[in-house]
């Protein structure tokens, strides 16, 4: 349990509420022109990542006691904890390491007594040798087809990250096969993926930690029945089509799949930092093992950074600081992710669950209800598409969004101009957001007294720019571990566990309930409050009318 003091009256803490006084009402374009090397200075580059934190509203003592605020944390022994294995998820009393999941071979880190690397290797080996059978043809359906149809049922940290990697990573992946995700109970999800579907050509893989949730559940048993009905076969059949990821052997062979067929994973592996681990076996059989490894070593090396820079060159340390600074002092609620990368369209949903279940907590480890706020909103599109919607408000509304670029200097697909243009895009949004335009350029231009002041962008919005060479499994390891490492980072700041989920259970209990009051043909006696009986009952009546 943490010594340390509660953050509000940490020396560090009230340093930056005196400095956030001073420096709140001083402009971007101030700063800038006050050092002309600002754009360089308040720039780093680690692991193949530049990270242009220059349009944001702080100074040098700014970091000064942001990093103070980091030391008399104890972010640094709470790192060390994390990777040692120490059992900082508390709630659960469980260890978080998910940063084993990417140990080279010859490392060990022990939990228990047992070095779990060994472990993790075989896992990924079997992985390995699932992949290559399957994507050589010699894996067969149930009447001799080969597998061309991977559909991945899962949900939560079971579904966003084999989704997302899926997408990101298509210009790596065998185009002669196709991928399909399945999460959502609403039949609709199940139905629209399978359509078209030759059952003998499909392998469905369930994805649930637990093998128990509700939906990964229900959508499994029905791939089930389709695929037995379409074949006209019996269980025999479900061997070929079917393999688990789990950690619930049990369930796994109750369910019909044979365990040799099942990718195991640990209690020390949370669902939402679950994607390079045997959840990603969708993943490693659209990209290949080699490619699959290669997003591995990209985790690593952002492992290695996050553990061993100091804080100034430390990029989820600085980015999670940046946050903090936003987040409790400015009191910005969110977060806007842009890729400029139409892979990445599915990045900003998957960070949702990585960012606002982790942090989205109220109480401290310790049980007490915090007196700050906690974790900010994740939201995001990629551009240009954002730039023709929301961006509007990002610009010129009452909300101040601190916004994260991620960009690319190649494209996978360079064709024409297409790529510059895009680049174009970025640069432009981030100068247009920090220096706005005034109301005296505006009037120079010509514009009427009256439209001026719509026509006036005030700036002072600020950005981190993020910009890579090229996407690649690599660097995509590289931006996941580096917003883990962030979550994790502000979580250690806000003294929180980042690693439970317990507000997702309360839904989960009561829709249990509510099931049977749908399901059963004769009305059953309400007791819940009055809106929900009335909208159970207003259900069943227009359910009834068919
Ligand atoms: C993630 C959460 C949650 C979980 C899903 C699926 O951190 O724990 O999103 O991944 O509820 O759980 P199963 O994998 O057990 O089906």
């Amino acid at each position: 349990m943490k010594t340390t003091a509660p953050l509000t009256e940490r020396t560090s803490w009230k340093s930056l509420q005196v400095h956030f006084s001073k420096i709140q009402g001083v402009h971007l374009r101030d700063l800038f022109s006050k050092d002309p090397q600002r754009g360089r200075v308040f720039g780093i580059e680690a692991e193949g990542i530049y990270l242009d934190y220059s349009k944001n509203r702080i100074d040098h003592e700014t970091l000064k006691h942001l990093f103070a605020l980091a030391d008399e944390s104890e972010l640094r022994p709470a790192i060390e904890a994390m990777f040692r294995g120490d059992a900082i998820n508390i709630t659960e009393n469980r260890a978080v390491l998910h940063t084993a999941l990417r140990a080279p071979r010859d490392a060990r880190i022990e939990l228990g007594g047992r070095n779990v690397v060994p472990d993790v290797h075989e896992v990924l080996d079997q992985m390995s040798g699932f992949c290559d059978r399957l994507r050589s043809r010699q894996w067969k359906g149930h009447t001799g087809k080969s597998i061309v149809n991977i559909v991945n049922i899962g949900i939560g940290g079971s579904d966003l990250g084999p989704v997302m990697a899926y997408e990101a990573l298509r210009n790596y992946s065998d185009r002669s096969l196709n991928f399909l995700f399945i999460s959502n109970v609403d039949g609709t999800d199940f139905s629209e993926a399978v359509e078209g579907l030759d059952p003998a050509e499909t392998l469905f893989i369930v994805a649930s930690k637990t093998f128990t949730t509700q939906e990964t559940m229900t959508n499994a048993q029905t791939a089930k029945d389709w695929l037995l009905h379409g074949l006209g076969a019996g269980q025999e059949a479900v061997a070929k089509h079917f393999v688990a990821v789990s950690t619930n052997a049990t369930k796994v062979s109750e369910f019909g799949i044979d365990t040799a067929n099942m990718f195991g994973f640990w209690d020390w592996v949370g669902g939402r930092y679950s994607m390079d681990s045997a959840i990603g076996l969708s993943t490693m059989i659209a990209i290949g093992p080699e490619n699959f490894h290669a997003m591995l070593q990209g985790f690593r090396q952002m492992d290695e950074h996050f553990r061993t820079a100091p804080w100034q060159s430390n990029i989820p340390v600085l980015m999670a600081l940046l946050g903090i600074w936003y987040n409790n002092f400015f009191q910005a609620s969110s977060i806007a992710v842009l890729p400029y990368d139409q892979y990445l369209k599915r990045f900003p949903a998957y960070l949702q669950q990585l960012t606002m279940e982790s942090n989205g907590k109220r109480v401290t480890l310790a049980g007490n209800h915090v007196n700050y706020d906690t974790g900010a909103v994740y939201w995001g599109e990629p551009g240009t598409n954002g730039q023709h919607s929301f961006y509007q408000l990002i610009h010129q509304g009452t909300r101040l969004i601190p916004c994260d670029f991620i960009a690319f200097c190649h494209s996978l697909n360079p064709v024409g101009r297409h790529h510059d243009l895009l680049m174009a895009n970025v640069f432009a949004q981030a100068e247009a957001l920090a220096f706005g335009k005034t109301l005296d350029e505006v009037r120079k231009e010509g514009t009427p007294e009256w439209l001026a002041p719509h026509r006036e962008f005030d700036g002072n919005r600020p950005s981190n720019v993020l910009l890579l060479e090229r996407l690649t499994p690599g660097s995509l390891g590289k931006l996941v571990a580096l917003y883990e490492h962030i979550v994790f980072t502000q979580g250690v700041i806000w003294n929180l566990d980042s690693f439970d989920q317990w507000g997702v259970e309360l839904g989960k209990v009561l829709a249990q309930r509510i099931v049977p009051e749908l399901e059963s043909p004769e009305a059953l006696e309400l007791n819940h409050d009055s809106s929900t009986n009335a909208l159970i009952e207003r259900y069943r009546a227009t359910r009834k009318k068919g």
